[in-house]
């Protein structure tokens, strides 16, 4: 019998290139949202992936980025610590010939660690097969890859031929979830992120990266196969406040109903979601609001 294998596996990039959902694939179960805005993933989301071959431990990162804020500081911090930690990176880029100063910075980190590195060019189905080489050939030499892997991670191209050259890479190991562990994230926690999904999805860019969602109560009701949620989403200004609410609630309504959606999918029972709307000026830039929200203050130090 062939020897079992595990170990931790980072997904690294800039924003908005596909690490959530390459991971939510590779897993087969929606646990980190994902969305076309940039810095969608605020904090490291740990999923486990097991098979009769071994089990791998995914850590999505925020993307790396020039912080502008505090948030932000703590969101590269997050992803650059990982580094450090684990077996196996993969650095998911875009399909492009051009390298710009973000994938330099992040090149310039891959080439300071020791851990084996595996090149992912996403979003293969958006280009023609003719010009995959000429990606890989403006890469190839920055980092000294292991290897190099085109996919596309929302139609599941070479996604299996991906976890295939993963596990060439890590080493026999333990066991080190039960099979049916799939994340590490709290109920609630996933519950506030695929509201901030939904409201990520349907608000204009300016207020998306403003807001925070806090769930204040999940209670389950003790007849019936019910669950009643409330929760809250903050926003720094008053005229953000309107535009989440919409004209006569709508879009409070529609950013509601989608998410209450994905929650019954998730938790499989009905759930009655009641959402409100409310303005901290700044907390982006409070240390306490950060973790008053949920970003771990584990995740934080070095
Ligand atoms: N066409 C295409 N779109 C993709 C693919 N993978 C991801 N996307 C889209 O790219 C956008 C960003 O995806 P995410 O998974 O949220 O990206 P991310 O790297 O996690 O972004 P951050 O969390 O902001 O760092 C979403 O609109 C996805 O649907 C792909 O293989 N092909
Ligand atoms: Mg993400």
């Amino acid at each position: 019998m062939e020897k079992f294998k595990s170990g931790f596996v980072t997904l690294i990039g800039r924003p908005n290139v596909g690490k959530s959902t390459l991971m939510n694939h590779l897993i087969g179960q929606k646990i980190a949202i994902t969305s076309n805005k940039p810095q969608t993933t605020r904090n490291r989301i740990q999923t486990v992936y097991t098979s009769e071959k071994g089990q791998i431990i995914f850590l999505d990162t925020p993307g790396i980025h020039k912080a502008k804020n505090k948030l932000g500081e703590y969101m590269v911090t997050v992803a650059e610590r990982t580094l450090r930690e684990v077996d196996l990176i993969l650095w998911l880029v875009e399909p492009s010939t051009f390298i710009g100063a973000g994938e330099r910075h992040i090149a310039e980190q891959l080439c300071n660690t020791d851990t084996p590195v595996i090149l992912v060019i996403n979003k293969i189905d958006t280009v023609s097969k003719a010009e995959i080489l000429t990606f890989i050939d403006a890469y190839k030499d920055i980092v000294p890859f292991k290897e190099i892997v085109p996919v596309s991670a929302l139609k599941g191209e070479n996604t299996d031929e991906l976890l295939q050259v993963m596990f060439e890479y890590l080493e026999e190991g333990p066991c080190y979830y039960d099979e049916d562990t799939v994340t590490d994230q709290p109920e609630r926690q996933i519950v506030s992120e695929l509201i901030r999904e939904k409201a990520l999805r349907n608000l204009s860019d300016e207020i998306p990266h403003g807001i925070a969602v806090a769930v204040d109560q999940m209670r389950e009701r003790k007849a019936g196969n019910l669950i009643d949620i409330d929760a809250t989403i903050v926003c720094e200004r008053d005229s953000h406040k309107g535009i989440i609410i919409g004209k006569k609630g709508a879009m409070l309504k529609k950013i509601g109903s989608q998410a209450r959606h994905d929650i019954e999918n998730l938790l499989d029972c009905q759930v009655n979601l009641k959402l409100w709307v409310k303005v901290k000026k700044d907390w982006r830039d409070s240390d306490f609001l950060i973790r008053n929200f949920g970003y771990r203050k584990s995740d934080y130090d070095m």
